[in-house]
């Protein structure tokens, strides 16, 4: 199981005010806490911030990777930011976030991939926009995993993303993420799967029990990654608990270190 702490993301009110601030201490202490809460990975957004995209990223990434060793999922569709974001992040295996079916943004990300040999998140989009149901993305995982791989992406760097949408859109949004999950564990064994979980809450009130069901089923469903919150217990409680019971945890080792270590409870 892969866990990005998704909290450094300028669509965050209380963050967006820190980087307009330019409050390091308070960045720092965000990716300090995510890490601690068991994140592997820490996500950077500042996809709001459109005019000085890329130069905030750098700000963002000096300042992240001053303060945790954890490696960085750099969170941007600007190619620019992208690359500023790379460049710095030198700290184990750097995640691409994200890698579409688009043809301008494969083109353009892909050489980025590569050079920095990282990880990529790749989503269920292409030329025609964002899929509505589980055929729609199983024909765009078909062409993003062939098309990587045949550029010389390992498998076990791809990470699809099946791109949750909110549940308060349509009612059988959680479903066809579901079934493309079960087609990619079918057809594509050797990739990951991940997803940004708070998206199926969007609307909706007391959304962490939302994303809470929504991981359970996903990762019963065969997903073996989340952009979540981590410093929510409850969660964490959840994704250690599911591991063990879905036969992921040999002798519920990484449940009883992460009850020692307070991470959830
Ligand atoms: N797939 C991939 N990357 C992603 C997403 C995805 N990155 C961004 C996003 N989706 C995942 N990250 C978040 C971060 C925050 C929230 C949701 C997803 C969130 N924020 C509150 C809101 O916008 O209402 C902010 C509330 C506040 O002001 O604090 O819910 O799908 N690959």
């Amino acid at each position: 199981m892969l866990i990005v702490g998704e909290l450094i993301n300028t669509s965050r009110k209380a963050l967006k005010a820190a980087v307009e601030e330019r409050h390091a201490e308070y960045i720092q202490d965000m990716a300090c806490k995510q890490v601690e809460a068991g994140a592997h990975y820490v996500d950077v957004n500042c996809g709001t911030m459109i005019h000085n995209e890329a130069a905030i990223m750098s700000w963002l990434v000096e300042n992240i990777r001053a303060a945790v060793t954890a490696p960085l999922c750099i969170d941007t569709p600007n190619p620019k930011a992208m690359e500023a974001g790379l460049a710095l992040a030198q700290q184990g295996q750097p995640m691409v976030n994200s890698i579409t079916a688009e043809k301008e943004r494969f083109q353009i990300f892909l050489p980025l991939v590569l050079k920095y040999k990282a990880k990529v998140i790749a989503l269920c989009m292409d030329d025609r926009g964002m899929p509505e149901t589980a055929a729609d993305r199983k024909d765009i995982v078909r062409r993003l995993v062939t098309d990587l791989t045949a550029s010389g992406v390992p498998e076990d760097d791809i990470y699809l993303d099946p791109l949750v949408k909110p549940i308060s859109t349509g009612d059988r949004a959680g479903l066809e993420v579901l079934e493309t999950i079960y087609y990619i564990r079918n057809e594509f064994p050797g990739v990951h799967t991940i997803c940004g979980l708070s998206n199926i809450s969007y609307g909706l009130p007391h959304r962490k029990v939302l994303n809470q069901a929504f991981m359970i089923q996903t990762m019963t469903a065969g997903m073996d990654a989340y952009i979540l919150d981590p410093l929510d217990k409850t969660m964490m409680g959840f994704v250690y608990a599911s591991q063990a019971l879905l036969g992921q945890d040999p002798f519920c080792g990484q449940y009883l270190a992460a009850y020692r270590q307070g991470l959830y409870g």
